[in-house]
């Protein structure tokens, strides 16, 4: 445990990692080029499970967002067993999936792949580990090996198959400038983690009774994420919500022993603060990641990323923090977080259980 925990390791290698994954994807521009652009795709489909399904909802949601094309994130298990709900139900309709797994042996990954293949429709595949089956299966598979982790809970596989997603969006934008500041985040993340680790060691040996992640756009599969990382590593109970939900019921939860911790968009900065000063007023304490520190004035706690970047880069540098905050949740409570309970570091289940 402490500063020799796997996964306090794999959370502070991220900057080299990414820089890594980031010439790995370099070198797929071609082969990832030519299947992004060999059909007009009427959907985009990304699927996962767990931090898997989080980084779908944010890539999916980024996707949409630079590129204006359909995009959906989807747990896995939806693709498989509720094709339906998940497809659309226009004759012809081409829908890329882009099936993300960091051990690429999920079973229900695997089923996704073997549903679409049914379709007979192309499979993008985004996972840490070379020679697994979920990288043999795909057409174009982006293999972030350098990202890998012997840790159970995902941290920087998490953040640098997101870079990926990142990639694939920017290729599909036709944005250079975009790809190219990808070559940035390994300098801001160095600086996020030397600038914040102690002060989040702190944060997090509070003593609170619930922790509440919001954000919106591409953020919100980051808070679902942050929420995730803190029941794996802390056992403790947190939930995720888009920004400006919180308000609609969730709000009665606030306590004095509330933290909110509060990922700020630019776009909607004043509407966000806003929920996180009503959170205040009514006894609970904030924690605002920033871009800028005046952004975060007024709040409990603030953390700045200084990172320069546009908005849209920024979102494996808002997941230290969260990690962090996990981390040393679980370590204040005595608990290890390299073992959580309950949890291995990939469900495979026996095909009898229910796959297509
Ligand atoms: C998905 C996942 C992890 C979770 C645990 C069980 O793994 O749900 O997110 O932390 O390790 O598996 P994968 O499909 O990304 O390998």
């Amino acid at each position: 445990m402490g500063n020799d925990a796997i996964v306090l390791q794999e959370i502070m290698s991220q900057p080299e990692v990414w820089a890594a994954t980031r010439q790995r994807l370099v070198a797929s521009r071609d082969p990832l080029q030519e299947l992004l652009f060999s059909q007009c795709w009427d959907t985009i489909l990304y699927a996962g499970s767990g931090s898997s399904h989080y980084l779908a909802v944010a890539a999916a949601t980024l996707h949409q967002q630079l590129t204006g094309q359909r995009s959906r994130g989807v747990p896995s298990s939806e693709v498989a067993l509720f094709p339906k709900s998940v497809y659309p139900d226009v004759l012809g309709a081409q829908v890329l999936l882009v099936a993300i797994s960091r051990s690429g042996e999920t079973s229900e990954a695997l089923w996704a792949v073997d549903r679409q293949r049914r379709r007979g429709q192309a499979v993008l595949a985004l996972t840490a580990r070379p020679g697994s089956p979920l990288a043999e299966q795909a057409d174009v598979a982006i293999v972030a090996a350098e990202a890998d982790e012997r840790g159970v809970p995902q941290t920087r596989a998490f953040s640098s198959l997101y870079l990926a997603a990142q990639y694939v969006s920017g290729l599909v934008a036709d944005a250079p400038d975009l790809l190219d500041a990808l070559a940035q985040l390994p300098a801001a993340g160095r600086s996020v983690l030397e600038r914040h680790a102690g002060f989040l060691a702190q944060i997090a040996g509070g003593d609170w009774a619930r922790v509440i992640f919001l954000g919106s756009g591409p953020y919100y599969g980051l808070a679902c994420e942050g929420m995730l990382k803190l029941k794996e590593m802390a056992l403790a109970w947190s939930e995720a919500y888009h920004f400006l939900e919180f308000r609609h019921g969730p709000i009665s939860l606030v306590d004095e022993r509330t933290l909110v911790v509060g990922l700020l968009s630019d776009r909607a900065l004043e509407a966000e603060r806003d929920v996180l000063a009503h959170v205040r007023k009514l006894g609970g304490r904030t924690l605002a990641i920033v871009e800028r520190a005046e952004a975060g004035e007024g709040e409990t706690y603030s953390i700045s990323l200084d990172s320069a970047l546009r908005r849209a880069l920024t979102c494996p540098l808002v997941l230290l923090p969260l990690q962090l905050f996990a981390y040393h949740r679980a370590v204040s409570r005595g608990l290890d977080p390299d073992r959580p309970r309950h949890l291995e570091q990939a469900v495979v289940l026996a095909e009898a259980v229910g796959g297509p």
